[in-house]
């Protein structure tokens, strides 16, 4: 309400102060939209604001992990090839700064509930606070990780400890130093955190489900001399628009040729230089064609990975938990972790691993975790188990569609999209990074980008046009949903437990989340929607 006690209306309406709800709304307000972001946290960032454990990294290198505007990069420079979680703080600043977005933003603001009225062909948001808002167009920018998971471990109320997740870590810090500590989980999270607690604590004790075959990030600072230089000479332009090129929106992308084409020798050279010499995510995306697709050249890669592994572990137990002979699941198939020393750390006295496969988690006590190893105290308890992945975001909200259902009724047999950007039955409503997009097969900001960017072109089109009502139609959806499953089963993805289709969750469906058909694919696809008298929308 405003001071009249009138209900606020908007054009546009953005949830979640992010890379997303950024970049969109430096696009749309250029057009002349009003435009709000609700955001529940009390500071911009997103992922970056919630997630801050110790040793929070983004896993995209510079300098790609940013806007792609120059105007945003000419006076922010990064320090680090990956950049950490409170460098990344401090670019939300820049970017609120530099785009005057606080007039803008509202925080502490937690959007509760969504619906559509048709005959102002308007939303109506309710936020928790009692407040209510119209808008035209309402665009959640909630990411696919906003919703976390914890696993129901029996008495985990019991502990007398502290307990901390790591999507929910205190914005204040913990202080780790000389406690003994239980960490469940090895994702992404869980590897940054044992890695960069692993040293301060007394003990650490490491419960794992699945090893995460990590990959080394070869981090390394930035020269800024140099940094400048790319600006001035074009290479920043020249990298970011490499991204518009390739399957996961990186710099680099699978090669022409497949892993035996290569003899033996060239092939282990190939895979020295990605893993070892460059680092980072070229070992996984920037290798042979037939990686991701074929067992046997899945399998080569994985021996070549777990060599060079085994050399950084000493402990033979460690070895054969870190890196077992037999693979969980095909290399790949799971996202890999950027680590930096997490093998040296891990095989270091003081850490232990048990593996919950062979002695799973009896129960949390008031002083620790008891196994069929025994009872073992803690004082701390680090919750590393991520998130109810990709779906979770949207569907924790009551937005209702024009049939009354909520995303989660419309998603009870599966989920379901149009091009990973809207649905049938909820009008005038998009969402950026959520399913059914490239999402996590792609570097975040590539992906936002380009949905921003054909968002800001059917803005421009509608408003051109007068146009006041759009839907996603039910065939486009249908589509949509078959050729997500064509090009999931085609590859080895659905040969891992992974929250890529849901499987980190007992009893969740299991099925494709994220578009693996690549971005080029993805974005023609948006574009054909529009392009051709809005073939895949409903327009009035
Ligand atoms: O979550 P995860 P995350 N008992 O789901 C384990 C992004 N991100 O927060 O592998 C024991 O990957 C679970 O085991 P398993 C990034 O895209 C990026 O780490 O399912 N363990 C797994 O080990 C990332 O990939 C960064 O068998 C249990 C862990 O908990 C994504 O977010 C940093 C369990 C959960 O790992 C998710 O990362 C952080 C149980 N009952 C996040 N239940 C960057 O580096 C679950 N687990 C950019």
């Amino acid at each position: 309400m405003d001071e009249m006690g009138k209900v606020e209306h908007v054009d546009i309406l953005l949830v979640g102060a992010g890379f997303g709800s950024f970049t969109l709304l430096n696009r749309v307000r250029r057009l002349g939209y009003s435009v709000k972001i609700y955001e529940k946290g009390a500071a911009s960032g997103g992922i970056w604001y919630w997630n801050c454990y110790p040793g929070a990294r983004v896993d995209s290198d510079t300098p790609i992990y940013q806007m792609f505007d120059k105007e945003i990069w000419e006076d922010f420079t990064f320090k680090e090839r990956y950049a950490g979680g409170p460098e990344l703080r401090r670019y939300f600043d820049h970017l609120e700064k530099k785009w005057n977005l606080n007039e803008h933003i509202t925080y502490n603001k937690h959007v509760d509930s969504a619906v559509f009225d048709e005959t102002s062909k308007m939303w109506l948001v309710e936020c928790s606070d009692g407040s209510e808002i119209y808008c035209k167009w309402f665009i959640p920018c909630i990411g696919f990780a906003s919703r976390r998971y914890t696993p129901p471990i029996q008495g985990l109320g019991n502990f007398k400890g502290d307990i901390y997740h790591s999507a929910v870590w205190p914005q204040h810090g913990v202080n780790l130093k000389g406690k003994r500590i239980a960490q469940i989980g090895t994702g992404a999270s869980g590897i940054q955190i044992a890695q960069e607690i692993g040293d301060k604590a007394k003990q650490l004790t490491i419960f794992q489900r699945t090893p995460n075959m990590c990959l080394p990030m070869n981090q390394r600072q930035l020269d800024p001399k140099e940094e400048e230089e790319k600006k001035k000479n074009g290479t920043y332009e020249r990298e970011i628009e490499k991204t518009r090129h390739t399957f996961a929106g990186f710099t680099y992308d699978f090669l022409e040729k497949n892993t035996f084409d290569d003899s033996p020798e060239e092939r282990e050279a190939f895979y020295h230089k990605l893993m070892v010499e460059e680092g980072g995510f070229k070992f996984w995306l920037n290798t042979y064609k037939d990686m991701l697709f074929d067992e046997k050249a899945n399998q080569e890669a994985y021996n070549f990975w777990r060599k060079t592994v085994l050399k950084r572990i000493t402990d033979p137990e460690k070895q054969r938990l870190l890196a077992p002979e037999q693979a969980p699941h095909p290399w790949g198939t799971k996202r890999p972790s950027l680590e930096q020393h997490f093998y040296e750390t891990i095989d270091k006295p003081h850490v232990k691993i048990i593996d919950v496969n062979e002695h799973p988690v009896q129960e949390v006590t008031e002083k620790g975790i008891k196994t069929d190893l025994g009872e073992v105290e803690y004082d701390v308890i680090i919750l590393a188990t991520g998130f109810d992945s990709v779906t979770g975001s949207l569907a924790q909200l009551n937005i209702q569609g024009i049939n009354g259902g909520t995303i989660a009724d419309h998603w009870k047999n599966g989920t379901r999209t149009s091009m990973g950007i809207a649905m049938p039955e909820f009008p005038n409503m998009f969402f950026l990074y959520g399913p059914q997009a490239p999402t996590a097969f792609s570097n975040g900001p590539s992906c936002t980008q380009f949905q921003a960017e054909f968002l800001e072109k059917f803005f421009k089109q509608i408003q051109d046009e007068k146009i006041v009502r759009a839907e996603a139609t039910q065939e486009y959806e249908d589509d949509w949903c078959k050729r997500m499953h064509e090009k999931w089963d085609a590859s080895l993805f659905p040969r891992a437990k992974s929250w890529y289709q849901g499987s980190n969750i007992p009893g969740r469906k299991v099925e494709p989340l994220n578009w693996a058909g690549g971005m080029v694919e993805y974005v023609s696809s948006l574009d054909k929607s529009i392009s051709n008298d809005y073939e895949g929308w409903k327009i009035t």
